[in-house]
Formats: C-alpha cells, structure tokens, sequence
C-alpha cells in the first residue's frame, strides 16, 4: 500500500480550479500542432513516458566551499530524503526513481529500504559510489586519489567500495553503479599522467568484472575540481576510451556541469551514441565549471539540443541504446523540493519539445544545404510551449497541475520543520 506524503485532497482540489483552464489551453495547442500534421495525444502518450530519476544527496540544501545555509526541515537521513523525493514524484509524475549514494546512504537493512521506498511510490536507479572523500575509520586515505593511486592498498579499498555498492544495488534493484573519481593531480609533474589511468583502468577492470549480467558501468567524466590541473578521467575522449577498454557493459555518462563553458555538448551526446558508448545524464546547469545549478536555468536550448540529438539516436539506435536520466544538482538557495520539481519540468518540456521537430523538414533542409530552413525546423518546435501537455500528463497521473502551487500550499516543509531535527552549519558541496 502507498503511502504518499501530500493529501490527494489538496491536490484534487487545486487541479478542479485549473482544469478549465488547462482542457482549453491543450485544445488550442492540439490545434495548432495537428496543422503541422502532430497528433497532441501522441506527444501526450510520449511525455507520460517520460521520466527522470532524482538523487538522493540533491534533497539537501548544497553549499559552496564557503558556506551551507541549511533550511528547517531538511533531511538528514535516507529516510528522510526518500519522503522529499516522495513529494518531488507525487506532485510532478516525472521522477519515480531515486538515484543513492553511498556510504552516505547506508543503512543495515537494503530489503527494508527498499519496501519502504516502495510504500512511498518509488523505486531506485543507479547507485553512485564515493572514493572522493574519506570516511570515519576508513584505513587508506584518498588524498592522493582512489582507483588511480599510487597505493595499491588504496586503490584495492576503492575496488571493494565499488563492489560493496553493487551488492547494495542489487538489494534495491538498480542496474547501474555510476563511478566517478576525483583522482587527479594540482601540480606538473605530481603524477605520471599515463601510469595513472593504467592504474585507474586496472582497478576499474576489477569493478567491472563484478557486474552482474544486466548490469551497467557508468564513467562519469569531470573537467577539473577537486583537482586543479589535471583529472584521470577528464573528458569524454578518456572516458569512451576507458569504457571501451573495459567491456560492452561500460558506457559513458555525460553530466553537463563536467565540461568547459562553450563546449559543444549536444556533439559530444552524438559521438558517444555513435560508438554506442552513451550511458546517460546527470542534468544541470552551469554558467563557469561544475556549478551545479538548475537543469535549463541558464541555457535551456542546450538541453533540447541535447534531447534532439537523443531523438536522432532514437531513429539511429545502436546496440543497447537505452540512456539513463538523472537530475545531479546542488541546491544553495532554493528548496530543493521546488528546484527538483522545476529542473524535472524543464527536462521533460526540452523532451517534449525535441519529439515536436519537423523531422523530415529538417533531413531535407540537411540533404539540400539549406542552413537557415535546417535551423528553422528546430527552432519551430524549440518555441512552441508545451506546458499544457505536460500539465496534462501530470494531472492523469495523478499529479498536480500546477506543482508549486500545490508544494507550497501543503506546507510540507514546514511540517518537517516541526517533526525533523536540524542541520548543522557548515560548508560542504552536497
Ligand atoms: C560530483 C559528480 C558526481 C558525484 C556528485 C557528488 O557530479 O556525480 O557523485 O557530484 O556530489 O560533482
Ligand atoms: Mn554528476
Ligand atoms: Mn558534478
């Protein structure tokens, strides 16, 4: 039996008095769309397909190196954090998995985590291993890297942390472990920069070779920080190459934060697909580096570029083509509750709006050297709102129609605030 955290009540109540408003606005949006030959209902049916997981870590407040500033009622346990993330899936309909990470994560029972996730609505994706930062009573220190160091010791600690979380996801049902390292180095000179990926590859082969059948590595590429001139796995080019070296199973992850600004992403999400090495997102945004802030805050276009280029995948599939959608963002002046239900909003609407593109206008337009009609067919579907199929999407699902609305008016947090003990200050990234 589900138990879900906001009163069906309230959102009922609220969707009545937008209902009107809402049939009238899909009317006239699958007007204008069946004049380009697009059924709404089918885009509708696509949407509802839809989804995105969230993590478990971006239910907490974030910080910067400088400072956290905590708000009441934010979780401090897992369990608490599968609540938030709850509410994040019964008002938006979109994020029924939670993606966890560990040791944060940990508890004694998984089999009892996961039921309980269950009771809430919700499910678990991939699970995210932790050999950047050192533990309470952990024997070998990370400070100088974790699959890539130099230590053997150290680097056979990070093996068996890796294969603990696959343990662990298998109790929960994941099928995918998410490695990403911050092993690097903050001097010329301070490593050899070959030796340390052959390190790194032969640890992570070690990994791999604990995956069970169905499973999935995914290598995460980071740019730069925690370390500052140089990262083992930096860009994609190691990353499809160190997934290449380890197996089918291995694929790459593309977070969006994880490049240099400009960058052409959208390209990099076609190379990947065409080696048939693309794993999946962490979405976010970013204006410098690794900033963490939320999916489309800053360039939205980005993201459909990035989901038009998911849909030419779609109709060019390659062997095992199935990418795994996660929202990774660090949350330092927002509710998180509210900024993951309008990240996983946005997502969802650059989906949409990517299934909208006249596709074979825009082959043509590509076959005939056409630039201005190639950019138009994509520009077309970029401006059309699709609010109100997703809004519809939502309300079918049981959703709400409008999700802060109905967030705020529950007065969820404030709830938690009375019943959840309080975090302490502090800096810290998650
Ligand atoms: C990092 C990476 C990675 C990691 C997370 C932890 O994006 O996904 O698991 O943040 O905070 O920057
Ligand atoms: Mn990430
Ligand atoms: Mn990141």
């Amino acid at each position: 039996m589900t138990q879900l955290p906001i009163s069906a009540d309230l959102i009922a109540t609220r969707n009545a008095v937008h209902a009107d408003a809402l049939e009238d606005d899909y009317a006239s949006l699958g007007r204008k769309l069946s004049r380009t030959g697009i059924d709404i209902d089918a885009i509708l049916d696509r949407v509802a397909g839809f989804s995105v997981a969230v993590p478990s870590w971006g239910a907490g407040r974030g910080g910067t190196r400088f400072a956290k500033f905590p708000i009441p009622g934010e979780p401090t346990n897992i369990h608490e954090k599968l609540e938030d993330c709850a509410v994040i899936q019964q008002l938006g309909r979109v994020t029924p998995r939670v993606s966890p990470h560990f040791p944060w994560d940990k508890v004694s029972d998984y089999k009892a985590l996961r039921e309980e996730a269950a009771t809430l609505g919700l499910g678990f994706d991939a699970v995210n291993s932790n050999t950047f930062q050192d533990q309470p009573g952990q024997v070998h220190t990370y400070a100088n890297g974790s699959l890539a160091a130099q230590d053997a010791a150290t680097r056979q600690q990070a093996v068996d942390h890796n294969i603990e979380c696959i343990e662990i996801g298998v109790q929960l049902g994941s099928t995918d472990l998410t490695v990403w390292v911050g092993d690097g180095t903050n001097f010329p000179g301070q490593q050899d920069l070959g030796r340390s990926l052959d390190r790194y590859l032969e640890a992570a082969s070690k990994i791999y070779a604990a995956l069970p059948d169905d499973w999935r590595m995914l290598l995460e590429h980071k740019m730069f920080e925690p370390a500052f001139y140089s990262t083992v796995i930096s860009d994609w080019g190691s990353s499809i190459l160190a997934a290449q070296e380890l197996g089918p199973k291995a694929k790459c992850l593309v977070d969006l934060g994880h490049h240099a600004p400009n960058v052409n992403i959208e390209q990099i999400v076609a190379r990947l697909h065409r080696f048939g090495k693309l794993g999946g997102f962490h979405f976010n945004d970013s204006k410098y580096g690794d900033d963490d802030l939320d999916s489309g805050s800053i360039n939205p276009h980005q993201l459909f570029l990035v989901f038009n280029e998911l849909v030419e995948a779609e109709l060019n599939p390659q062997d095992g083509f199935n990418p795994s959608y996660m929202i990774d963002q660090s949350h330092n002046v927002t509710d998180p509750i509210e900024s993951m239900l309008s990240s996983a909003e946005t997502i969802t609407q650059c989906f949409a709006k990517a299934q909208l593109v006249d596709r074979a206008a825009l082959h043509a337009a590509q076959e005939a050297n056409d630039t201005m009609m190639a950019f138009q067919a994509l520009r077309r579907a970029y401006n059309i709102d699709v609010a109100p199929i997703l809004a519809k999407a939502r309300a079918e699902a049981g959703g709400a129609i409008d999700v802060l609305e109905a967030y705020r008016l529950s007065q969820y947090r404030s709830r938690k605030a009375q019943e959840r003990k309080a975090v302490g200050l502090g800096a810290g990234i998650v």
